[in-house]
């Protein structure tokens, strides 16, 4: 009777698709080991997620094309891919989904990185380590559910069709998280690049892309960059001076200052600083400029009313 116990999961969620997906990913947020720092006494990495959700045939990801390239693809090109390279042949999907999920640092994480001037605390390098594995488990999760209820599945960001292209501007992959995030709703860009969504902007995405009917979320934010101080005309700089060099100005992020301080001029602070390779492990971080910031666990409010992070 397997057939019909499915058939009977399919329709409970065909009932609140989008209730389903979101308790399924706050759960598996809130209970997986995955999401458990290993080497600081099982903390979590992540706090409770925010979901939101784009119809694929929404005209922004033909935007993106202009905005970032004709590479980026729409999410109906990444689900044909998809289908393509399981089924060898083209299969076009009647409709496309994107779900869209933000996982907000843990506070204990973003304290330590707020003491930091010059390089990521440890704890920062660890969530961008086991914080990304954490991603990928939860995205294959996602695509398992979705595929068990019958439906088509494909995280974009673990599939052979992922790459980036290098611009003059920086590198710029072809399938784009915080533009993702942006189309279903959960936040807006800023002066130095970051995604801030209501929980702030100490965070990491990710997204998976699925042949399920699930209603969008509505984007309410007046332009792509509402939730930024700067962009507000409230003359915020916290993130300018937070960057230890110099790569962002009032004239936005030079993604390659930020890049080559992650993976060069790093290399040789740390060993200046006598810290080891397993400092930073698999991969370098930094993020001080989304610590420390009025927009670091929140859309930052109007003057006057601002808290500044302290510690
Ligand atoms: C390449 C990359 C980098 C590069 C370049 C960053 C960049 N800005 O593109 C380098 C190595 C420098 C880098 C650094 C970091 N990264 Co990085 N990186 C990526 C990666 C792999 C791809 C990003 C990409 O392709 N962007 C595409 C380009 C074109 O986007 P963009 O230039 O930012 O977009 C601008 C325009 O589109 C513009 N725009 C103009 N007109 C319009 C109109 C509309 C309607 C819209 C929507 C936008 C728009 O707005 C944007 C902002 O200015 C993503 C993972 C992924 N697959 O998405 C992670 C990602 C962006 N990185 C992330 C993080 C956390 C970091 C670091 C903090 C490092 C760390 N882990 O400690 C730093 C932060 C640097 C910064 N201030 O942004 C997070 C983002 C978190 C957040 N709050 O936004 C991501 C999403 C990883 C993840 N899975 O969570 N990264
Ligand atoms: S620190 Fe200020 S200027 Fe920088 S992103 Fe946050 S709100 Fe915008
Ligand atoms: S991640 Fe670090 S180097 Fe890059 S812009 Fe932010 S503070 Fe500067």
């Amino acid at each position: 009777m397997a057939g019909s116990s499915s058939q009977f999961n399919r329709e409970l969620f065909e009932a609140a698709p989008a209730d389903v997906v979101e308790r399924a990913i706050k759960e598996y947020v809130a209970c997986s080991r995955g999401n458990w720092h290993p080497a600081f006494g099982g903390e979590a990495i992540f706090d409770e997620p925010l979901v939101g959700f784009a119809a694929g045939d929404d005209s922004i990801f033909q935007e993106y094309k202009a905005i970032i390239g004709d590479f980026h693809l729409t999410p109906g090109e990444a689900l044909v891919r998809h289908l393509k390279s399981r089924m060898g042949s083209e299969v076009r999907p009647a409709r496309v989904t994107v779900i869209a999920f933000v996982l907000p640092v843990a506070y204990s994480t973003r304290l330590s990185n707020r003491r930091e001037t010059v390089v990521a605390s440890i704890r920062w390098n660890y969530t961008r380590w086991y914080g990304q594995e954490f991603i990928n488990e939860l995205s294959r999760y996602l695509v398992s559910l979705l595929e068990g209820l019958g439906y088509q599945a494909v995280a974009p960001e673990l599939a052979d069709f992922y790459g980036w292209k290098e611009l003059p501007g920086g590198l710029a992959s072809n399938w784009s998280q915080r533009h993702i995030a942006y189309a279903a709703g959960l936040g807006t860009f800023s002066l130095n690049d970051g995604l801030i969504t209501p929980r702030g902007i100490a965070l990491r995405c990710g997204s998976v892309v699925t042949d399920a009917g699930i209603p969008p979320t509505p984007r309410v934010y007046r332009n792509h960059v509402a939730n930024c101080l700067f962009y507000r005309g409230e003359s915020c700089r916290r993130c300018i001076e937070r960057c230890p060099v110099g790569a962002i100005s009032e004239h936005g992020h030079d993604k390659n200052k930020c890049r080559e301080f992650l993976f060069v001029r790093q290399k040789e602070l740390l060993r200046e600083l006598g810290r080891t390779p397993g400092y930073t492990g698999s991969y370098p971080a930094c993020g001080l400029c989304q610590t420390k910031v009025p927009c670091e666990d929140r859309i930052p409010p109007a003057a006057g009313s601002e808290r500044r992070q302290t510690a």
